[in-house]
């Protein structure tokens, strides 16, 4: 048998068992969700044929030609019963691209389809886009509000990392077909983490914004931002304010962001979303989650002190380690809930729960006291109440 031969039959071999392999439930939980063994998809996860140049002739050692480094941070979608992850891929070269990948059980099985998504470019090209936010809009079409980025005109010479960050949007009926339409305009310097709101509010689009000064700093702005536009095809928010700000000392003090579009509740708008501080080891995402009014989704109602999702195990190390984040869930109709989050900019994971679990835990736990102080107060409260029942 020939080297390509032999390598092709093992590395097929080994592909299929990864995407056939069955996730567990990890044991004993924390009530609130539970996490699984394995991720569900990695880089190993792409297909072969996406990445190894199948002829003999020109491939003689079946090496990897158009490697893929990492995927992550997904959008997610319920379609007839199947569960689709719109993963963002960030090949070797560091750009990322969209693909689909979907599963019958929404905790393992996933398998990505042959071709990645083709998303058109604008007149202005995108050199890199990611971390789409899939929306099943009231008007019928499924949207995706995804981070475009360019490199900053401004950029001193010779500055070859500066960029600019903008929101891209695109609109779908089977995720198959894309339709790109202009960039969201506004009056912040960049945005990220922009997502649709699934209802017309006013009569209008409604977009959860992240105004920030710079490429990487929230600066003076930051918060997660809320915005209306008369159209979608050429969105314009004239008025953008902050629904959820930043507090000092707080897993939010650096910056935060929404994540996936709010789950319509029978007591308002449940969100996740996530929120970054400063370490000495660098930048820390957790993912947070709070409820809002439903009938003026940027109005905070309950925000639950601290963090819901924090990086664990093997979550903690990547290539941007202590990283998790979170722009993909799905809620279906018997109550059920499918969060899917990927951790340190290279996995995907899911955390299973239900709409019931979500909203016991953001009507009933404490808010962020913010001082020490007053959390030694809010913990005595509850452990003498505890006392009292023992
Ligand atoms: O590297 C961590 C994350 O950083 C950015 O998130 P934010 O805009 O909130 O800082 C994004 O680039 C995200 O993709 C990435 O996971």
């Amino acid at each position: 048998m020939t080297i390509f031969e032999e390598r092709k039959q093992q590395l097929t071999a080994r592909y299929e068992a990864l995407i056939g392999r069955s996730n567990e439930k990890l044991p004993f939980g924390n009530g609130i969700y539970d996490r699984y063994l394995y991720p569900l998809l990695t880089a190993d996860h792409a297909p072969l044929i996406w990445r190894y140049d199948f002829n003999p002739e020109t491939n003689p050692y079946f090496a990897e030609r158009i490697g893929v480094n990492g995927i992550f941070n997904p959008g997610a979608i319920e379609l007839n019963g199947k569960f689709y992850i719109v993963a963002r891929v960030e090949g070797n070269d560091r750009k990322s691209f969209f693909a689909v990948a979907e599963s019958d059980s929404g905790v393992d099985g996933f398998r990505f389809w042959d071709h990645p998504v083709v998303l058109p470019e604008t007149s202005d090209p995108d050199v890199n886009v990611y971390d789409m936010r899939l929306v099943k809009h009231a008007d019928g079409w499924i949207y995706g509000l995804f981070c475009t980025e360019r490199k900053d005109p401004e950029a001193p010479h010779g500055d070859l990392s500066s960029a600019v960050a903008q929101c891209g949007i695109t609109r779908t009926k089977d995720l198959i077909t894309w339709e790109r339409l202009a960039d969201l305009k506004t009056g912040s310097a960049q945005q990220r983490n922009v997502v649709l709101h699934p209802e017309f509010v006013d009569g209008k689009y409604a977009f959860y914004t992240r105004p920030q000064d710079g490429f990487i700093d929230a600066g003076s702005g930051g918060g997660i931002g809320w915005g209306l536009s008369e159209g979608i095809e050429n969105a314009v928010i004239t008025e953008e304010t902050i629904m959820d700000q930043r507090y000092y000392h707080s897993i939010k003090e650096v910056k935060n962001g929404q994540g996936p579009a709010p789950i319509k509740t029978a007591r308002g708008w449940l969100h996740i979303a996530h929120g970054v501080r400063n370490t000495a080891a660098g930048l820390r995402y957790v993912l947070y989650a709070f409820l809002s009014d439903l009938d003026e989704p940027n109005k905070v109602t309950h925000a639950p002190g601290g963090h819901f999702i924090a990086p664990d195990g093997e979550e903690r190390v990547g290539d941007v380690s202590n990283v998790v984040f979170c722009n993909g869930i799905i809620a279906r109709d018997n109550g059920e809930v499918f969060i899917y989050y990927a951790s340190s900019d290279t996995r995907i994971h899911v955390a299973t729960t239900t709409v019931d679990q979500l909203l016991d835990y953001v009507l009933n736990t404490p808010e962020d006291p913010l001082r020490s102080y007053a959390c030694v107060q809010q913990r005595i409260a509850m452990i003498d109440r505890n006392l009292q029942l023992k």
